[in-house]
């Protein structure tokens, strides 16, 4: 009975998947991904690290990692866990960030990635499952896939005169100076299991150390894919997997470094500009922002039809707000969305450090069609401000709880002669209304996000449209 198991504290009680809350994993019997997931929850819950890890999923039958993990949870692009991990490890230095990786994910599509990251000796803590296989995709031959082995892109077996040799991922890193540990362990027996435990465990004590990169690869079964029983697949593992993957320890100087402290980073934008002798940026201060109160710190999500330019209008206010010296951050979102949805970006400009990108309550939201007013007028923040369109948005929105402002932004563009500087239009509103930025910082951190130069005036033109619609509409 799985409830009385005991389980790792790492992990969430319930699996509150897709498909409806369960506590099972998706993967199928006798997976690897399981136990590993298991040994590595284990390792966090007795290092006490639970707090500060942020596991990194993969592309790849882990992909649902997050569902299981109660941990600090990132999906990345396929086989980009390492930049992911860097970036995160960089700012985040007393996190411990954990790549977990499939070897279609980290030695196909993702090779460049893991090679960079060991050379740059990140102190991030990589798992890599080394299945011979595309295990989420069906069973296509993988870099790591063993000579004669079939898949279903290698029926006849992989050929090495035409498909090349399985690639020996230790190996090849261990070629590297900078990784402190690389060991390839294999999860079968209770013994080899016992090593994938100790592995893991060491692999983590590494990076809480500070000593630097560590990877673990892990000899793993895919029955379902390999086509056979759990029983078998063990059995495969050890008579072919083990002799063209040996284990062991490739690379080990965990003794040699010494514990290291956390160092974080600051960014100081004078010292960089000093030690490149350019002068002093005497704007900054000039530009005086006076945000009003509500708008301190402000957090948007700016919304509407994909082609609208939503996410250049949030992209320019990020650039203008860093250029005020601002902390900042953009994140748009893609995705079908583009087609004829709503498309969106989120926006953070803040005197604080920001800590994550996503918006989920805006102090503003800026509306540039229907859907996007319907979608996000609910979850702007109490004293916020909805901004909306009305050449395109013929209802009101209905909070009473926010400040409202409605511009004909469209009509107002295509009065100036260009629908699309609508956007432009909403920006110079928004200065307007907010103070958080002004005319100054805009129409020079313009170029930046306008990059046909003889547009420049057309924007500029909009957005003092925008501005003086607020001026007027506000005195009078
Ligand atoms: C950019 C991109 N290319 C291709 C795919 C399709 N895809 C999904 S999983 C996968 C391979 C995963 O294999 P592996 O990393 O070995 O993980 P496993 O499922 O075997 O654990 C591929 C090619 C994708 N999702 N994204
Ligand atoms: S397809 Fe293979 S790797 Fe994926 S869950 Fe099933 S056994 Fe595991
Ligand atoms: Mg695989």
């Amino acid at each position: 009975m799985a409830n009385a198991l005991i389980k790792a504290d790492s992990f969430y009680e319930l699996y509150e998947r897709k498909s409806g809350i369960q506590d099972v994993t998706h993967y199928c019997p006798g997976c690897g991904h399981g136990v590993l997931h298991k040994l590595i929850a284990e390792a966090i819950d007795d290092f006490g690290i639970r707090e500060r890890t942020i596991l990194i999923s993969p592309v790849g039958c882990s992909v649902f990692a997050y569902y299981y993990f109660r941990v600090g949870n990132i999906q990345a692009a396929h086989g980009r866990a390492p930049a992911v991990s860097t970036g995160i490890k960089r700012v985040h230095p007393e996190s411990i960030v954990i790549s977990y990786q499939g070897d279609g994910d980290l030695a196909a599509i993702g090779g460049n990635h893991i090679i960079q990251a060991a050379n740059r000796g990140e102190n991030i803590t990589v798992f890599f499952v080394n299945n011979a296989i595309y295990g989420m995709t069906g069973g296509q031959m993988a870099p790591t896939t063993l000579a004669g082995q079939k898949t279903t892109t290698s029926p006849y077996g992989r050929n090495v005169n035409s498909e090349g040799y399985p690639l020996k991922v230790c190996e090849l890193l261990s070629s590297l100076e900078a990784p402190v540990y690389i060991e390839r362990v294999a999860l079968t027996d209770p013994k080899n299991t016992t090593k994938v435990r100790r592995a893991v465990r060491k692999a983590l004590q590494n990076q809480i150390d500070n000593k630097g990169f560590s990877l673990v690869e892990v000899l793993s079964v895919c029955p379902s894919n390999w086509k056979m029983t759990p029983v078998q697949s063990k059995q495969w593992l050890v008579d072919n997997m083990i002799p063209q993957f040996p284990l062991g320890v490739f690379r080990d100087k965990t003794a040699e470094i010494p514990n290291r402290e956390t160092i974080r980073n600051t960014f100081d934008q004078s010292g960089v500009r000093e030690k490149l002798e350019i002068p002093a940026n005497e704007k900054q201060v000039q530009y005086s922002l006076q945000p009003k109160m509500d708008f301190a710190n402000p957090k948007l999500v700016i919304a509407g039809f994909g082609g609208q330019g939503v996410l250049i209008l949030g992209l320019g206010i990020a650039q203008a707000a860093m250029q005020a010296g601002y902390n900042v951050s953009w994140l748009p979102s893609y995705g079908p969305e583009m087609r004829g949805g709503t498309a969106n970006c989120n926006v953070n400009i803040s005197r604080e450090r920001v800590g994550s990108p996503l918006v989920t309550k805006p102090t503003v939201l800026i509306a540039m069609n229907l859907p996007s007013l319907e979608k996000f007028d609910s979850k702007v923040e109490a004293n916020g401000l909805i901004i909306y369109d009305t050449s395109l948005i013929n209802k009101q929105p209905t909070r009473q709880d926010v400040h409202v402002l409605g511009i004909p932004a469209t009509q107002m563009a295509d009065e100036l002669g260009n629908t699309r500087i609508a956007n432009m239009v909403i920006l110079g509103a928004f200065i307007a209304y907010t103070a958080v930025l002004n005319k100054e910082v805009v129409f020079d951190a313009l170029p930046n996000f306008i990059k046909r130069k003889n547009l420049l005036p057309l924007n500029e033109s909009a957005i003092i449209r925008g501005m003086e619609y607020v001026l007027n509409k506000v005195t009078n």
